[in-house]
């Protein structure tokens, strides 16, 4: 296994509620290296845009609203196997059904405000890194 690097988003329900720092630790600890991070803060275009593959889901509307209403951190990992892993640290999409120690576990109020994207495939990571970040940009 290579390193490989995956994306992802400290969404805005956790950035308003100051978990932040404690999520980046959790990434930390399980061997990620942060590569590139900004703050930023999604349009509504960007929102819909990056969800895309969900334009036909009943919650896209919410979804892309939810994503816009206060600031992200976007961030780009690098790991052995990072894309899986990452999942694995965030656990599962609805937190009822997340592992004990996930980030969503812990941190997530429901399916929707679930407090962290990650990428679901190395194709789908190559993408929404370059939605985000320049390859300059990532050290
Ligand atoms: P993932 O973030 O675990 O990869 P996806 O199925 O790709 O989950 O869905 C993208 C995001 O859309 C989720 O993280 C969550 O914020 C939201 N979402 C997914 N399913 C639902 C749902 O059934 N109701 C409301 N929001 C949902
Ligand atoms: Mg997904």
């Amino acid at each position: 296994m290579s390193v490989e690097r995956t994306f992802s988003i400290i969404k805005p329900d956790a950035v308003a509620a100051g978990q932040a720092g404690e999520i980046l630790a959790m990434i930390q600890k399980a061997g990620f290296k942060i590569i590139g991070l900004r703050m930023t803060r999604l349009t509504e275009l960007q929102a819909g845009g990056f969800y895309a593959v969900h334009k036909e889901r009943p919650f896209y509307q919410g979804l892309v609203k939810f994503m816009t209403e206060g600031p992200i951190i976007v961030m780009a990992l690098e790991r052995e196997d990072a894309v899986k892993g990452l999942r694995e640290v965030m656990g599962a999409t609805n937190p009822a059904n997340a592992a004990e120690g996930t980030i969503r576990k812990r941190f997530a109020e429901n399916i929707e405000r679930n407090c962290i994207h990650g990428s679901d495939a190395p194709e789908t990571a190559a993408v929404e890194l370059a939605f985000f970040f320049t390859s300059a940009e990532l050290l």
